[in-house]
């Protein structure tokens, strides 16, 4: 079953970051929904479990440029 991931993201500082980072999360495999708001920094990721983990969508996030942490 799909989980849902809540991350902080930082470093966006305009619209097209926005689209960016929904772009690369969107792209991972495993990854069913992303959707990220600039204003509160707040993403939230629908994913597969047994084909990726927050781990790997932080670190996706990060080479990107931009700083990811799990939101609890
Ligand atoms: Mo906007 Mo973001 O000009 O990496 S795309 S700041």
């Amino acid at each position: 079953a799909p989980m849902i991931g809540k991350f902080r993201v930082g470093g966006m500082t305009c619209a097209a970051c926005v689209h960016s980072v929904e772009g690369i999360l969107r792209k991972l495999k495993g990854v069913s929904r992303a959707v990220v708001a600039l204003a509160t920094e707040l993403g939230e990721v629908e994913f597969d479990p047994k084909q990726i983990n927050q781990k790997n969508i932080i670190e996706a996030i990060e080479d990107a440029g931009f700083d990811a942490e799990l939101v609890e």
